[in-house]
């Protein structure tokens, strides 16, 4: 195998080569992203690299610009300690989210990514309704998903046995394994899952133990991370960058940020594809354009009443769809939207403070 296939690169991309940009430039992956440069690599160590100005001037979204697990064009320089990049590969693949309180921004998490480990602990953080918006971030991406549930030691075994039975009711076709980054188990099972030349990442929240698990499969504490105690922490990540991370076996790790905000920007596919179930119901809807809120023979909400539908789910998942609508409308639909809003939060307050 060539160096650039040991970090991931194969036909898909191959067949995205710009002819006349091969001709001038190499082909590097993007190991790391930072405020104004980047980390690259061609297989071989990693090289410091700065965008061109063209490709900053040209960019007119986060889109355009270089993500973590891109495949770019690139110069390199005095034996390959610095180089250019001059344009990024087409992305087989693309997790992105909103960006925190803006109306229309998104952000690149990581591009060309094959499997994505969902992160949820055993404590508090547990919760099928976010597991739900992750499965659909992920699912829109046509990355495949597999759920981890983690720091089992924290409660008895049949309480981890609970909780894979209530994932696996609302995710039955998806991997879901339970693991202790504190007593080992199933580390040994995680990290011969993983094979080389495939790029995976940790996605969950802040402090559900990612980078811990990253150190464990890696064997050392190469990676920083942190107690978490409520107060302190709060509104702050242990992991602040997102790197690629290649593995002994040849595997490819992308530790991320914890999210807060989880935003969706036009899921629509990865909410059909994560509540399938809803879907086939919704075919047996007296109406076509059935909006599952209160019409005459309407099947979802028969199905809840029979019990057949989990009302918070279904709840989720009209939530979801109305966030995805809300982003598909253009940005003078939405400024209406927004201001329209605004106005009846304010007159709310007005009539509050009148009383
Ligand atoms: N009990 C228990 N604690 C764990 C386990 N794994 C991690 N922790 C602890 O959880 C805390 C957070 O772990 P991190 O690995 O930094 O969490 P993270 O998901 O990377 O968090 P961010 O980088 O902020 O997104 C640390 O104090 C870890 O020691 C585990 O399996 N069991
Ligand atoms: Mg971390
Ligand atoms: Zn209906």
């Amino acid at each position: 195998m060539d160096k650039l296939e040991n970090i991931g690169y194969g036909d898909w991309f191959r067949n995205q080569v710009d002819v006349g940009k091969i001709a001038v430039h190499e082909v590097a992956r993007v190991v790391a992203v930072h405020k104004d440069s980047c980390v690259i690599t061609k297989g071989d160590g990693d090289v410091f690299a700065e965008c061109s100005g063209n490709l900053l001037y040209l960019s007119v979204s986060p889109f355009d610009l270089p993500t973590t697990g891109d495949w770019v064009y690139a110069n390199f320089y005095d034996d390959d300690s610095h180089a250019i990049i001059h344009g990024v590969f087409p992305r087989r693949t693309l997790l992105k989210r909103k960006t925190a309180g803006k109306l229309v921004d998104f952000q690149l998490i990581a591009a060309n990514i094959d499997v994505a480990f969902i992160m949820q602990s055993v404590d508090d953080n547990f919760n099928l309704r976010r597991l739900e918006r992750y499965l659909a971030m992920v699912n829109e991406s046509e990355i495949t998903p597999i759920i981890l549930v983690s720091k089992c030691d924290l409660v008895a075994s049949d309480e981890v046995g609970e909780i894979k039975k209530n994932i696996m009711s609302i995710a039955p076709h998806i991997t879901v394994s339970a693991f202790s980054n504190l007593n080992g188990e199933n580390i040994t099972a995680i990290k011969s899952s993983l094979l080389p030349g495939k790029t995976y990442c940790l996605l969950g929240s802040s402090g559900v133990g990612k980078t811990t698990l990253l150190n464990s499969i890696i064997g050392s504490e190469q990676f920083e991370t942190k107690a978490v105690s409520k107060k302190q922490s709060k509104g702050r990540h242990t992991t602040t960058s997102r790197e690629l991370v290649k593995l002994e076996n040849g595997a490819l790790l992308i530790d991320t940020p914890g999210m807060r905000e989880l935003g969706n920007i036009s899921i629509d596919a990865g909410i059909d594809e994560t509540f399938s179930e809803i879907l086939e119901l919704a075919e047996h809807c007296q109406f076509r354009d059935c909006n599952h809120t209160y019409e005459k023979g309407c099947a979802l909400l028969a199905a809840i009443k029979a019990g057949d539908l989990d009302e918070q789910r279904y709840k989720n998942y009209v939530k979801m769809k109305n966030e995805s609508a809300f982003h598909d409308m253009s940005y003078s639909e939405k400024r209406k939207k927004d201001k329209a809003f605004g106005k009846m939060v304010k007159s709310v307050m007005k009539s509050k403070k009148q009383r």
